[in-house]
C-alpha cells in the first residue's frame, strides 16, 4: 500500500496538516523519507502554476493521488450550503476548477469542508438537498475526464453534514454517480463510527482515498488505534490507493512525518 502526506501549496490556518510553504523542499524532504506521494491542498487552482507542481513533484518520483479542497471553506468561507446562491455557485464552480489538475494526475478531489455546515435559518434537510445537487453537478463536470470525487465523513465537531461511515455511503446513494466515493479518516470515524473495520467494510470499493491520523490526531502510532487491524480491513476491500497522512504537525512537521511512515511502514501490511 502507498504512502502519502499532506503538502499544502499555501500557508494555510488548517493545523492537522504537517507541511506549508516552501514546496520545493518539503517535496525533497518527503520523497527522503520515503513517501510515495504527496496530498495536495489547493485552495485555488488560479493560484497555483499546474506546471510547475507536477515538475516538482515528479522530479522527486512522487505521485499526486488526492487534492485537498477544504481551504476554499477554511480561508474564504465558500460552501454548497451557504444560504446565498452565489456562494453555493462559487464552490461548486471552484470544486469544478480543480477536474483538469486532477486528471492529469489522476487525483481523486476531495470534498470535506467545502461542503459547508448548516447554517442558521437553514434545515438540515435543505442543507443536505444543496449537498446532492452540488456534487451531482460536479460529478457530472468531472466524469468525461474520467476523473473521481470523494466526500469525507467528518465529526461532529465540525459539521453536522455527514459525520459517519453510513451516512455518506446514503449520500452517496442519493448522488447516484460512480465517479463518488467516500474518503475515510480515521481520526474522524474513531469519534462517529463504533468499529472502524466495521465502517471500513460496510464502505468497501467506494473507498476512493483514506487518511490516517491517531486518535489525538498526532501521527500514527501516538495514540491508541489500532491500525494493524484498521489497515489489514482496508487491505480486505481491495483498495488500491493511497494511505494519506493528515496528522497535527508534533512535536514538529519533520518529526512527525518521519515518526508516521517509520511507524505505518513497520506493520506488516506496508
Ligand atoms: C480534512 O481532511 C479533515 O479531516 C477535516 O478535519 C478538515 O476540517
Ligand atoms: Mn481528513
Amino acid at each position: 500500500m502507498k504512502l502519502s502526506i499532506i503538502l499544502s501549496t499555501h500557508a494555510a490556518q488548517f493545523q492537522a496538516v504537517a507541511f506549508k510553504g516552501d514546496f520545493q523542499s518539503n517535496v525533497a524532504k518527503i520523497a527522503g523519507w520515503g513517501y510515495d506521494g504527496v496530498e495536495l491542498a489547493i485552495r485555488d487552482p488560479r493560484l497555483v502554476d499546474a506546471d510547475e507542481l507536477l515538475r516538482v513533484v515528479s522530479a522527486h518520483g512522487l505521485e499526486v493521488p488526492a487534492i485537498g479542497t477544504g481551504q476554499a471553506w477554511g480561508e474564504e468561507g465558500l460552501s454548497y450550503t451557504d444560504r446565498d446562491p452565489a456562494v453555493r455557485a462559487a464552490a461548486i464552480e471552484r470544486t469544478k476548477a480543480h477536474i483538469p489538475f486532477a486528471a492529469r494526475t489522476g487525483a481523486v478531489i476531495i470534498v470535506g469542508l467545502l461542503r459547508g455546515i448548516v447554517k442558521p435559518g437553514v434545515s438540515q434537510g435543505q442543507a443536505m438537498d444543496w449537498v446532492v445537487e452540488a456534487l451531482r453537478e460536479c460529478c457530472a463536470a468531472a466524469r468525461p475526464d474520467g476523473v473521481r470525487i470523494a466526500l469525507e465523513p467528518i465529526c461532529r465537531y465540525e459539521t453536522t453534514l455527514v459525520n459517519n461511515a453510513g451516512q455518506g455511503m446514503e449520500l452517496l446513494e442519493r448522488i447516484g454517480a460512480d465517479n463518488m466515493g467516500l474518503l475515510l479518516d480515521t481520526f474522524h470515524m474513531n469519534i462517529e463510527d463504533a468499529v472502524i473495520e466495521e465502517a471500513i467494510r460496510l464502505c468497501g470499493d467506494r473507498i476512493f482515498h483514506f487518511h490516517v491520523a491517531d486518535s489525538n490526531r498526532w501521527y500514527p502510532g501516538a495514540g491508541h488505534l489500532d491500525f494493524e487491524s484498521i489497515l489489514a480491513a482496508l487491505v480486505a476491500t481491495g483498495y488500491q490507493g493511497y494511505v494519506s497522512g493528515e496528522f497535527m504537525p508534533l512535536p514538529d512537521a519533520d518529526t512527525s512525518a518521519q515518526q508516521g511512515i517509520a511507524y505505518l511502514r513497520s506493520l506488516e501490511l506496508f
